[in-house]
């Protein structure tokens, strides 16, 4: 490694100043009175709303922020973690130099030029050993667009890598199979205004209220008296503020919904005209559901016949009827024919392309949006597939590669390269921007695999993480606020965010380290355009051309700014519609002159969908049983997901944060129904024992009767949740199913 290919990865004044001081500076250094001389702006690194922040500036560098109120996203709200998201950058276990296991076991300090040499030599090695595909790769939902595409292009194209998956697997994957089969592409159709348009807002498996808490303070501007109606087995903060809440059964959603369009099907509550022009499949869906009679469905979902009733006349009563869909879907072991029930509802009710309206997947990280179409991943760069030979020669046209570079079928899923460390077939693994040893399902078998790894490299802030203390070499990364590019929404908005700190000590951006390796790996010429996060953005742009998330109507980093941020598509004629004949150019031009109407953009406005006969899909199957019911040896289900606002995954950030941690509870909670508790004779806040055939956990009773009786919920954020759960997957999206597992609950003791 050269001294200046070094200096080129620490980019911008700040960073080289840096390089000669080594040691770098943090927020002790900037007098925490000092007065700000300019202000920028920055979308949100954590959720997937993508709130912007003004960050007020002393010198270039970040002291302090505030929402900004001058954002089509959020309005000038911003929930605890926006706020602090300066504050974690400080935290003492940041990494600052990379980190390499030495003969002893310990991870000890070392320079950048041994790090990517020992990464080069270690990961070459076992693809001599073993072949090209023994090594692997899994990244994430939360870093710049720019620089998933990079990564992903290096590992499969560089690299000769023929596996690598994302968290986005644990998340998303679910709505992207169910929107690809139903729609022909994954196209969450809706804009953020939906959720102020609708009068019926319908949120399954969804806690708005704290996993998206400015999304629902859009809910809660809506000025049309909405029905909420909130599908959840919990009575959640969510539920509380519905006007009915159905706490059905954990994982009966599909048969509630096949009840709901039988009814609805039944008393003609359906919108026929919208069906003929724009679906295919709706009669064989109609005789498929006959069976889903409402007595049926109250067996199934243990609600009562009035509140199905209910839910139903409310969908054919509202005008603008919108259905939301989060985790209580995805993760599940029937979870992509469950959203698609859900999407049924919408189509057969015309509740699609129209103000207020949608079925909706509300998405987690603040760049799961950008890991589904650009990761390389499952789909070839630009929302392409590598299957189709027509896509892999104009991606490797495009990037000036070999096409025969370009593997010919997607990765392995996440769990199955795991599976692929267990058969000996996966040896060198390199983890970024995830912690998997806190978050991955059945955590006892996942610390195993990844104790088993030959080579595991983690790339992270943080050395602390569960991962990282596994790993054989820690490669320091900058974190959101240290680094620049873009992350898309929810509502499939690029939002761009800002370098305005100083990264601590050695740590470097994602982008430069993958700039780093890929010199280092030797493959450095393929990326010779890819010098800058910007240079990449106009890279992606060429990439999306033609396709249904085509970008390429977007300038640069400064039209995205001037615009409040810019809903996919926009192609050079128009609002991506254009070549379906509904866009004109005026109307972009007038996008591109200003911030204007169009900041709020839905798709299918036109009843064209993207199967090539422009037609949306029914698509249904029959119900199957939870894989691990309560028994009498477990006789609990168990349901994970967020606990607080306050609290971001595995903690590796909002733990870090004062305020935060005043935030929420300090130790792990286990919400217990008061008639269980009693049956169990656990008192409140008595420390139990949680177990299940995996293993168990110990944590502070939490009498409640927002769960229900047979049921207790354990949030996420402590990093021993995982113990319980059960490795079980969804067939079609192999998304994990966090959301059910059987369990006890016992007294200490006894
Ligand atoms: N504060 C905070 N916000 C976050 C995150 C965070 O960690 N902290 N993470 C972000 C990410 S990546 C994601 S993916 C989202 C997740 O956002 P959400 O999906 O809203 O959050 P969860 O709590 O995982 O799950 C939602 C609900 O699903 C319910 N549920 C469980 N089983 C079922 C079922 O069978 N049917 C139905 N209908 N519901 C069920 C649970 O009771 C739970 O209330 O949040 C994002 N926002
Ligand atoms: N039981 C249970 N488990 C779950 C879920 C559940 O509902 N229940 N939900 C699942 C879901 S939806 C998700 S999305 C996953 C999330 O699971 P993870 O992705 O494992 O969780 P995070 O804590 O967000 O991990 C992100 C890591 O990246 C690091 N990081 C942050 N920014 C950067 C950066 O810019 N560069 C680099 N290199 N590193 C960075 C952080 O320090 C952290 O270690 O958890 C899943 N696990
Ligand atoms: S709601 Fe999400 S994007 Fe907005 S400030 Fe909070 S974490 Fe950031
Ligand atoms: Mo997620």
């Amino acid at each position: 490694m050269t001294e200046s290919s070094l200096m080129r990865a620490f980019d911008g004044p700040l960073t080289r100043d840096l390089l000669l001081s080594p040691g770098g500076f943090g927020l002790g250094q900037v007098p925490a009175k000092s007065q700000p001389d300019a202000v920028t702006t920055s979308v949100c690194g954590y959720c997937s709303t993508g709130c912007s922040l003004n960050l007020h500036l002393k010198e270039g560098e970040a002291i302090s922020l505030s929402p900004n109120t001058n954002y089509p996203v959020n309005h000038g709200m911003a929930c605890p973690k926006g706020w602090e998201a300066l504050t974690v950058l400080d935290a003492p276990d940041r990494a600052t130099t990379p980190l390499l296991r030495d003969a002893g076991g310990k991870l000890k300090p070392v320079d950048w030029n041994t790090a990517l040499q020992t990464f080069v030599t270690r990961m070459q090695g076992i693809q001599s050993r073993h072949g090209d595909d023994s090594i692997a790769f899994i990244s994430t939902g939360q870093m710049a667009t720019e620089e998933m595409a990079f990564l992903g292009a290096l590992a499969k194209f560089g690299m000769g890598m023929k596996h690598g998956d994302g968290n986005t697997r644990q998340c998303m994957a679910t709505a992207v199979v169910a929107y690809k089969q139903a729609f022909g592409f994954d196209a969450p159709p809706y804009t953020y205004a939906d959720f102020e348009e609708s009068d019926t807002i319908v949120l399954v498996g969804s806690n708005l209220c704290l996993a998206h808490p400015i999304m629902w303070e859009r809910v809660m501007r809506n000025k049309h008296k909405p029905e909420i109606i909130v599908i959840d087995p919990r009575r959640t903060e969510t539920a509380m503020a519905a006007t009915l809440h159905l706490p059905l059964a954990p994982k009966s959603d599909m048969d509630l919904f096949y009840g709901i369009a039988h009814i609805l099907i039944e008393r003609g509550w359906i919108d026929r005209e919208f069906i003929d022009a724009h679906t295919t499949g709706f009669d064989a869906f109609a005789e498929f559901v006959l069976p889903f009679t409402i007595e049926k469905v109250v067996a199934a979902t243990g609600l009562s016949a009035e509140s199905i009733e209910r839910f139903a006349t409310l969908i054919h009563e509202g005008k603008r009827v919108s259905f939301w869909w989060t985790m209580g879907v995805n993760q599940s072991h029937q979870g992509v024919r469950t959203a698609q029930s859900l999407i049924n509802l919408a189509l057969m009710t015309g509740n699609i392309g129209k103000p207020g309206t949608g079925a909706n997947s509300i998405t987690g990280q603040c760049n799961a949006m950008g890991s589904r179409l650009f990761s390389n991943t499952t789909g070839l760069l630009g929302g392409h597939d590598f299957a189709n030979a027509d896509h892999r020669a104009k991606v490797a046209g495009i990037l000036g590669i070999d096409e025969a570079r370009i593997p010919r079928e997607a990765s392995w899923a996440y769990h199955e390269i795991l599976e692929g460390v267990l058969k000996g077939k996966i040896r060198g693994l390199w983890i970024i921007c995830t912690n998997p040893a806190h978050s991955w399902i059945n955590q006892r078998l996942c610390h195993d695999i990844l104790d088993r790894v030959e080579f595991l490299v983690v790339q992270d802030m943080y050395h602390t993480t569960e991962t990282a203390q596994r790993a054989h070499l820690v490669l320091p990364a900058a974190g959101w606020g240290e680094k620049d590019g873009t992350f898309i929404n929810s509502e499939r908005r690029l939002g761009v965010f800002k370098k305005v700190r100083r990264a601590p000590g050695q740590a470097l951006s994602d982008f430069s380290i993958f700039r780093l390796i890929a010199d280092a790996w030797g493959c450095g010429k393929m990326f010779e355009k890819w010098d800058s996060p910007e240079a990449v953005f106009q890279i992606l742009k060429q990439l999306s051309a033609g396709q249904p998330c085509d970008i390429t109507g977007i300038e640069d980093y400064r039209m995205i700014e001037a615009c409040g941020g810019i809903q996919w598509p926009l192609s050079e004629r128009g609002t991506g519609n254009a070549e379906r004949g509904v866009e004109s150019d005026v109307v972009h031009s007038a996008l591109r002159a200003s911030r204007s109407a169009l900041q709020e953009r839905r798709l299918f406005e036109d009843g064209r969908f993207y199967h090539p006969d422009g037609r949306a899909k029914f698509l249904f199957e029959a119900p199957r049983p939870m894989p691990e019911p309560a028994s009498t040896k477990y006789p609990l289900v168990l349901l994970t997901g967020r606990g607080t606002a306050s609290q971001w995954h595995t903690q590796t950030r909002t733990s870090k944060s004062e305020v935060l941690r005043k935030l929420y509870p300090q130790r792990l909670y286990v919400e217990i129904n008061p008639t269980d508790a009693r049956a169990l004779s656990i008192t409140p806040n008595e420390i139990v024992t949680v177990e299940s055939q995996r293993g168990h956990v110990t944590a502070q009773a939490f009498l409640t009767p927002s769960i229900s009786v047979g049921q207790v919920f354990i949030p996420m954020h402590e990093s021993n949740a995982n113990q319980l759960t059960d490795a079980v997957f969804d067939p079609y999206s192999k998304q994990p199913s966090y959301k059910s597992c059987a369990v006890r609950v016992t007294r200490i003791g006894t």
